[in-house]
């Protein structure tokens, strides 16, 4: 039996990644290689500004600071909370 070939679409997928996310090192807000105070701090100055919420397109060529830790595409106090969490448990570090 030969069978014609047809084009089926597919269904719409949603990209899920986040611009603002630091893909190799999630809590590094300032892309230094090191998760600090300072990455809590760039992110609090953020919210501070009144900037919480979802965050606008990326310019790719952009470098602005990593604000979406948790990847949601939003900034907000949870991002800010991933970092003092884990500075708190002793977590600072500098990646290689
Ligand atoms: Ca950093
Ligand atoms: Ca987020």
């Amino acid at each position: 039996m030969r069978r014609r070939p047809k084009l089926e679409f597919l269904e719409n997928r949603t990209l899920l990644a986040s611009a603002w996310h630091n893909e190799w090192r999630p809590l590094d807000i300032d892309s230094n290689n090191v998760i600090s105070a300072i990455d809590a701090l760039v992110g609090i100055n953020r919210l501070n500004q009144g900037l919480a919420g979802l965050l606008p397109a990326r310019d790719s060529a952009s470098n602005e600071p990593f604000f979406d830790t948790n990847g949601d595409g939003y900034h907000d106090p949870l991002d800010v909370l991933a970092v003092i969490n884990a500075l708190n448990a002793g977590l600072q570090v500098t990646v290689t």
